[in-house]
């Protein structure tokens, strides 16, 4: 029987522009291949395939008067994938959206937080993606897109949703980073935010990490949103990935960390992001994310 809310809406966002390598834009329909939608529905969930949101490719990367690459259509897309997950969950519907690049969680959580205001956040990623457009080394916005989430970076992206409607730093956590930029480590000191690096899932194992981090993203909140890059994973078990960082969480670390995040049922939203089937071997990346789903959404052995 679902342990989640049972109606599921699936929102395919085929973009890679937030990313250096191009590629994360097939992700959805290897994601779709890997077969998430009978693999929920097996679990009792009924899937809503609501498609894809069109994302256009513009001839040039450069935006005038930024180094943000394609920011325009960046901005556009988030607007409109804000706009389809408020509409899913006002009609009471779990959206689960599946990437595409990271810069897509900017539009997933502003639709979020139209209907939980107070959501909490656990961002399963290699990276922080808490560079603004001023510590960016790279002008890419997938490296970008929590601080957005959070209020900070350039206006055309944090006005999606509304600028008074973000998250809030103290019901934010990190697993499995050990990438940061030197602004990211800044922005990530000066607002406390709670981040589990790979030297605390070494030290106090999984279990306890998970244990720990619903504790942050439940105590004040009125929702939780799973958002899951796949690089968070070690690139030996998910080598189908844009920006691969080597010493990551394991595939059985994270389908335990699934498991106790499915045991809590707390999650009211997901998006599970960057699978790069280019760089893939025989879809492997696609079906590790459709596995971590499946546990996510309550699948058991026995
Ligand atoms: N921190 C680097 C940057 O901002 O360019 C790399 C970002 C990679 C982001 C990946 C998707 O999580
Ligand atoms: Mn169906
Ligand atoms: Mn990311
Ligand atoms: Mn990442």
């Amino acid at each position: 029987n679902p342990t989640l809310n049972p109606n599921v809406s699936l929102i395919g966002v085929p973009m890679d522009l937030g990313a250096d390598r191009r590629g994360v834009d097939m992700g959805p329909s290897a994601i779709r291949y890997a077969g998430i939608e009978a693999r929920l529905e097996a679990l009792g969930y009924v899937v809503h395939d609501e498609g894809d949101i069109i994302v256009q490719r513009p001839k040039q990367q450069a935006t005038p008067g930024t180094h943000l690459k394609y920011l325009d259509e960046i901005a556009r897309v988030n607007q409109e994938l804000c706009e389809a997950v408020s509409f899913q969950m006002g009609k009471g519907r779990f959206p689960l959206v599946i990437g595409g690049d990271h810069s897509i969680a900017i539009g997933t959580i502003a639709g979020v937080l139209q209907h939980r205001p107070n959501t909490g956040v656990i961002w399963f990623d290699a990276h922080g993606d808490m560079n603004t457009a001023d510590t960016s080394p790279s002008g890419n916005i997938h490296g970008m897109s929590l601080a957005v989430s959070l209020g900070y970076g350039h206006e055309r992206l944090t006005e999606i949703g509304g600028i008074d409607q973000k998250l809030m730093p103290e019901n934010v956590v990190l697993i499995g980073a050990r990438a940061l930029d030197p602004g990211e480590k800044r922005f990530i000191q000066e607002r406390g935010i709670k981040v589990f690096t790979m030297h605390e899932i070494d030290r106090l194992g999984m279990a306890r990490v998970m244990e720990e981090a619903l504790q942050i993203v439940t105590a004040r909140t009125d929702g939780v949103h799973l958002s899951l890059d796949l690089d968070g994973l070690d690139p030996h078990d998910c080598p189908g990935v844009g920006t691969p960082v080597i010493g990551g969480i394991n595939y059985r670390e994270s389908h335990l960390a699934m498991e106790i995040l499915a045991e809590a049922g707390v999650l009211t939203s997901a998006e599970f992001v960057e699978v790069n089937p280019i760089l893939d071997r025989m879809n492997q990346t696609a079906r590790v994310a459709v596995g971590l789903m499946g546990s996510v959404f309550g699948e058991k052995l026995l």
